[in-house]
């Protein structure tokens, strides 16, 4: 190859490289011919040169979409940033923003509060500016007015006041009647109650017509007998089965059996020691139905005897308490008050037996239906031993005994 297309070649590769646009436009082109008097390696070189154009060209475009990309890239983080200061910055905007609204509403409230003071304010102003506008005549009567309002108003809580207490009044009159009803009531029940249990006691005794009712039960019981106010007895259920009343009893010697007529009408003694029932007693009680008699004695050897009348009956006073009826004996002791019956009862100051020259009871020193002799007298002297003695108590024979009981017992 000659020096002149050498020459040429190499303008032309520099040609090529030095103007990518050019190149490019080239390469758009058809690959070069080759022309007539070019030589083959310049011919190659161009041809390679046109490649490289076309690579290069390639490699211009990635560049351009990586720088593209690249400052893509940097822009999104830019952005980001940006959007992070942005959301900061509104953060803050927001927070003052509240604290704005905050101290808003705390002047709105400050501010009503002052609203309401200054209409008060303003209606107390208006006020002051109407009284102001009274003359002295209209001040005068709008103060008695209001003196008048006020007077008024204390006569109605005085009214009201009165009211309550007369409430409260009668609710404590109330309350204290309630408390005397109850009483009242209460104290009913009580009574009712003790009237029921004096009912009992009174059906009981009532009942209670002889001692028979309390069994072999030995003790003082009310008896009602009739004709008679009810009395108290000594039954005794266990000498002779149930049922007797004591109407005679020596043993201790307490009490002094020499009595008076009166004394022997009503009785004397004590049921829980010696005693006497009272003839006056035992007329009633012998002549409302039949009674027996029975009569037990003990002597000092500490035996015991009796003897027992199936029909005992005592007259009254005007006919001197006389034994009008003994009726059948039975026992062990002697039939010692035979003597007796139909005598008449003589005392220390009544002499009332058949005895004309002389005063049985002052001879044997107690009070008995005597006749002439004793036969019997249970209410002579109660001696501290046995010994013979008409005046001692005796049965039969003029010999002390010890202890002594009558009793009696309805029949039927
Ligand atoms: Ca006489």
């Amino acid at each position: 190859m000659d020096h002149k297309w050498f020459y040429i070649c190499v303008a032309l590769m520099l040609a090529i490289l030095g103007s990518p646009v050019r190149a490019n436009e080239a390469a758009q082109e058809d690959e070069p011919k080759q022309a007539d008097g070019m030589g083959e390696f310049c011919y190659r070189t161009i041809l390679n040169a046109e490649k490289m154009k076309k690579e290069m060209a390639v490699k211009d475009r990635q560049i351009v979409q990586l720088q593209y990309d690249i400052e893509k890239l940097i822009l999104g983080k830019a952005d980001n940033h940006w959007k992070d200061e942005l959301l900061q910055s509104y953060r803050y905007t927001i927070n003052t923003q509240n604290a704005t609204i905050t101290e808003l509403n705390n002047r709105i409230v400050d501010l009503k509060i002052v609203n309401q003071i200054a209409i008060n304010f303003e209606t107390i102003r208006g006020d002051l500016g109407r009284l102001s506008y009274l003359d002295d005549q209209q001040f005068n009567d709008s103060v008695k007015f209001q003196l008048a309002k006020v007077v008024k108003l204390e006569s109605d809580v005085e009214t009201i006041t009165i009211k309550l207490r007369e409430c409260q009044n009668l609710t404590t009159d109330t309350t204290i009647k309630e408390i005397e009803r109850k009483i009242v009531a209460d104290e009913l029940l009580e009574t009712q109650s003790r009237l029921s249990e004096c009912n009992t006691k009174l059906d009981n005794q009532r009942k209670a017509t002889r001692c028979s009712s309390f069994g072999y039960e030995n003790g003082i019981h009310e008896i009602q007998f009739p004709g008679m106010s009810p009395i108290s007895v000594l039954c005794n259920g266990e000498i002779a089965g149930p049922g007797w009343i004591v109407i005679h009893q020596r043993s201790i010697g307490d009490v002094d059996f020499f009595k008076t007529w009166s004394e022997y009408k009503d009785g004397f003694g004590n049921m829980d020691g010696d005693f006497f029932i009272g003839l006056e007693k035992l007329y009633r009680i012998t002549n409302y139905e039949p009674y027996e008699l029975y009569v037990q004695l003990e002597k000092f050897d500490g035996s015991f005897m009796y003897a027992r009348y199936d029909d005992f009956v005592i007259g009254n006073e005007s006919e001197k308490y006389a034994l009008k009826s003994l009726g059948k004996m039975t026992g062990t002791a002697g039939d010692w008050l035979r003597n007796q019956e139909n005598m008449k009862f003589s005392t220390l100051d009544q002499d009332n037996d058949d005895w004309t020259d002389g005063d049985c009871a002052n001879k044997y020193q107690g009070g008995w239906w005597y006749k002439e002799i004793s036969g019997s007298n249970l209410n002579g002297k109660l001696l501290k031993e046995e010994q013979e003695s008409d005046q001692a108590m005796h049965w039969g024979e003029s010999i002390a005994l010890k202890a002594a009981k009558m009793l009696i017992r309805a029949k039927n």
